[in-house]
Formats: structure tokens, C-alpha cells, sequence
């Protein structure tokens, strides 16, 4: 708009320049005023005089939003989301249950079961607090460490483990590594590893639903690290250049693997980027699981009414090694991650929050822990029971018609399993 008025503007000072002859009055038409605005088509703000950088930290960092304190209690009454009782519930009983299933699976790898993990300890508010806020149809792209979000939307535990073990009855076919689920029944775009590739993924999705009118929104999670991927940055401006419906949602949890964040980024954090793509952005506290939902809702209905993306910094910890190939006691203390396992830990908050409210008490959170813990050991057993899928399976769904070489491959392992089969554990995998 500011870009075409400049245009008419200098058109129409070209014809007033042909039609005047004298020198005063073409004078008096190139140099209206002194407090003349910049015309550039990419910025219009004042012109000034004074040599002056841009100060990263004008402010004295971008604040956080929340609504609990660490003790559970609302802190201004008008920000209380008053959700009901049995949404509260189901909000802390999908944060312990991931919480359940992260220990056991996380055990099950140290001991050899599964062949690698990576548990969400400490940003389960995260997960369950944005879950919550969206409309079960909205589309998400995950990063890796967001199983909770999936759990909210109601997939299994089975099919959690059956992923995790690659058994014969993963969706997957034991073709991806542990916590790389997906589901399309639950609207869950399958996680993929190298990093930030979901970013743009995501702002194509969101670009064909505005196309459609769906009235949807997608959500993209990824971490403070991946965030310093290019294609952060491209999947930043096509969805504000396009006015994508979308939620980018990043978990800042202090940590890109054995990287803190003051050695990946200088700036404050991810939020203070989205002014610069001209991105609604706010910062929000990840371990309020209620700061979450507020932010995730009126974003959410924002994006979709509007047809504009917005950026929600969530800032929390990683209470757990990144992944069981990583030993974080090589990089950070033990002090540091007990401070936030044991002061500020979104569980321990939103239960406070429920004793405060009489909706939870010591005997029903004894019986819950047994009870979860039971459902989780009950699909564990069961997967541990399962077949792998049959090796077969390597070489199809890729290709419509199998090309030459990988039926060449296909026949050569048939082949090889006939001959040497009694080499291989055979038995624990289907025909
Ligand atoms: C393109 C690419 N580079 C490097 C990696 C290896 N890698 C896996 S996770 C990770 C750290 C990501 O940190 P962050 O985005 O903060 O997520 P967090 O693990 O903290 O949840 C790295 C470097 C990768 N998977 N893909
Ligand atoms: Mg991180």
C-alpha cells in the first residue's frame, strides 16, 4: 500500500516536471519538505539525523508470559483460562503418562530392547498445553521431542511402542528409528531427523489450507537449535510473505544438544526474530502449561481468521540428556537440571494448581502412578512380544513400479535368507 502511493506520488511529480518550465517551481516540486517520509518500496518510517545502530537488547529482554506462579497460583484472575475440571485432569494426566512411558522406554533402551531414545522430561507442558488449545484437526508438524502432543490427541501407548520397537505392527513398518512417529488418522505429519526441514514443510501446508478456506491452522514445533537452519529462516518469511495460517512453536530448552544457548544465538532468543519477518510473536513461560494454552488459543484463531502466521517462544528446560546417545553431565552440572527437575517443573506446578482447587489429592495421585504405570507395562510386554516386520517389507512403498536395481536387491536378500537363514534370528521376524 505505503509502496504503491509512493509510486503514484513520483508519477505524478514526473508529469508536473514536463508540464513547468521554470526552475523555481520544478525545485519546489523535488524537494517538498524537510519532513518528507522515506519513499523506498522496502521501509517507510522518518528520516533522521543522528548516527545511531539499532541496539539488539533495547528493552531489557522481551518478556515472559504466564499466568500460574511456581506454587500453582493464578497470578491475575483475568488471564485464568477457567478450564473445566475434567480438561485440567486430562492435561495432567497426559504430562505424568508421557512422563511414565519416557522412563520406562528410556530404561528399555539402557538395557538393549530398543536401539535409542529421547524423553521430553520437563517440557511436557509444553506439549499438552498447545495441544490442548487446537482444533483436533489442525495439522503438526513436529521436530521429535513432541510425543505429547500426539498422546493428547489420543494415539496409544501401543502404537508409541510399537514404533519404538519397529515391530510388525508399526504404521512405519520399523523402517524409522524410535520417536519418529506419525499418524495420519491424528493428523501428525511423521517426524523426520535432519532438522528444521519441517519449518517450510509446514508453511506449505498451511499456505494450500488458506487456498482451500479449510479453517484450519498448522502448528510447527522445533527447537532454539534448529532454528538456526536456513530453512528456518525461508519457512519464517514465506509464511509471512504469503500470510500463512500458521503456529511456529519453538521449545527453548536451553539446549542444542551439548550447545546452550548463549553460544546459539546473540540475539534475545527466537521471539525477538519474528518483528523482523513481520511475525506476531510472543514469549511465553513452556512451564505454565495455562501460559501456553492462552497464547496457543488466540494465536490459533488468529492465524486462522486472519490468514497470518505467529511465533510463540516457549522457554523451558531439558531436564533429560538429549537423546541416549548423549551424556549432558559432560556439559552442564547436576545442580543446573536439578534446579529446574525439582523448583520448576510444569507437573509439579499444574498439581499444585489442583490441590489448590480440591480436584486432586495424595490418594488419587497414588493411584494414578500405579495405574499408569500399569497401562504402560502392559503395552511394553505386549511389544516386546511382537514380531519384527519381514524383511520384505525393506523394499516396498517407495516406489509405485520396482525399479530394476532394487528388485535386484529384493531377489539378493530373498536369496541370501534362503541360503544362510540359519545365521539370522529369523524366528523373531514375520515371513
Ligand atoms: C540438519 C541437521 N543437523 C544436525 C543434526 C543433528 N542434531 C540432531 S538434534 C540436534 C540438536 C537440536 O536442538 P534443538 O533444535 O534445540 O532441539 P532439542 O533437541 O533441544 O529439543 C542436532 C544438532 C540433524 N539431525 N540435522
Ligand atoms: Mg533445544
Amino acid at each position: 500500500m505505503a509502496a504503491a502511493c509512493g509510486m503514484r506520488r513520483g508519477l505524478r511529480l514526473l508529469q508536473l516536471r514536463g508540464l513547468r518550465t521554470g526552475h523555481a517551481a520544478r525545485q519546489q516540486e523535488e524537494f517538498p519538505s524537510p519532513a518528507e517520509r522515506p519513499q523506498f518500496p522496502g521501509a517507510s518510517a522518518a528520516f533522521v539525523d543522528t548516527l545511531d545502530f539499532i541496539q539488539p537488547n533495547v528493552l531489557a529482554g522481551i518478556p515472559v508470559y504466564r499466568v500460574m506462579d511456581r506454587q500453582g497460583q493464578i497470578l491475575n484472575p483475568s488471564q485464568d483460562p477457567q478450564l473445566p475440571a475434567e480438561t485440567v485432569l486430562k492435561l495432567y494426566k497426559t504430562m505424568t503418562l508421557l512422563n511414565t512411558m519416557d522412563r520406562i522406554l528410556y530404561e528399555s533402551q539402557r538395557q538393549g530392547r530398543i536401539s535409542f531414545y529421547m524423553t521430553n522430561y520437563g517440557e511436557e507442558g509444553t506439549h499438552v498445553g498447545s495441544a490442548a488449545a487446537l482444533d483436533p484437526t489442525d495439522l503438526v508438524f513436529g521436530q521429535y521431542r513432541e510425543a505429547g502432543v500426539l498422546m493428547y490427541r489420543g494415539y496409544p501407548l501401543d502404537l508409541f511402542m510399537a514404533q519404538c520397537y519397529g515391530h510388525a505392527g508399526d504404521p512405519g513398518k520399523g523402517r524409522q528409528m524410535p520417536v519418529h512417529y506419525g499418524s495420519r488418522d491424528l493428523h501428525f505429519v511423521t517426524i523426520s531427523s535432519p532438522l528444521a526441514t519441517q519449518i517450510p514443510q509446514a508453511v506449505g501446508a498451511a499456505y494450500a489450507m488458506k487456498r482451500d478456506n479449510a479453517d484450519r491452522a498448522v502448528i510447527c514445533y522445533f527447537g532454539e537449535g534448529a532454528a538456526s537452519e536456513g530453512d528456518a529462516h525461508a519457512g519464517f518469511n514465506f509464511a509471512a510473505t504469503l500470510d500463512c495460517p500458521v503456529l511456529f512453536f519453538c521449545r527453548n530448552n536451553g539446549y542444542a544438544i551439548s550447545t546452550p544457548t548463549s553460544e546459539q544465538y546473540r540475539g534475545d532468543g527466537i521471539v525477538a526474530r519474528g518483528p523482523g519477518y513481520g511475525i506476531l510473536s510472543i514469549r511465553v513461560d513452556g512451564n505454565d502449561v495455562f501460559a501456553v494454552y492462552n497464547a496457543t488459543r488466540e494465536a490459533r484463531r488468529r492465524a486462522v481468521a486472519e490468514n497470518q502466521p505467529f511465533l510463540i517462544e516457549a522457554m523451558t528446560y531439558r531436564i533429560g540428556h538429549h537423546s541416549t546417545s548423549d551424556d549432558s553431565s559432560a556439559y552442564r552440572s547436576v545442580d543446573e537440571v536439578d534446579y529446574w527437575d525439582k523448583q520448576d517443573h510444569p507437573i509439579s506446578r499444574l498439581r499444585h494448581y489442583m490441590l489448590g482447587r480440591g480436584w486432586w489429592d495424595e490418594a488419587r495421585e497414588k493411584a494414578w502412578r500405579k495405574e499408569s504405570r500399569r497401562q504402560v507395562l502392559e503395552a511394553f510386554e505386549a511389544a516386546e512380544r511382537r514380531r519384527k516386520p519381514s524383511p520384505q517389507l525393506l523394499f516396498s512403498d517407495v516406489y509405485c513400479d520396482t525399479p530394476p536395481g532394487l528388485a535386484r536387491q529384493r531377489d539378493g536378500l530373498a536369496r541370501h535368507l534362503r541360503l544362510y537363514g540359519e545365521h539370522y534370528p529369523l524366528a523373531l521376524f514375520d515371513k
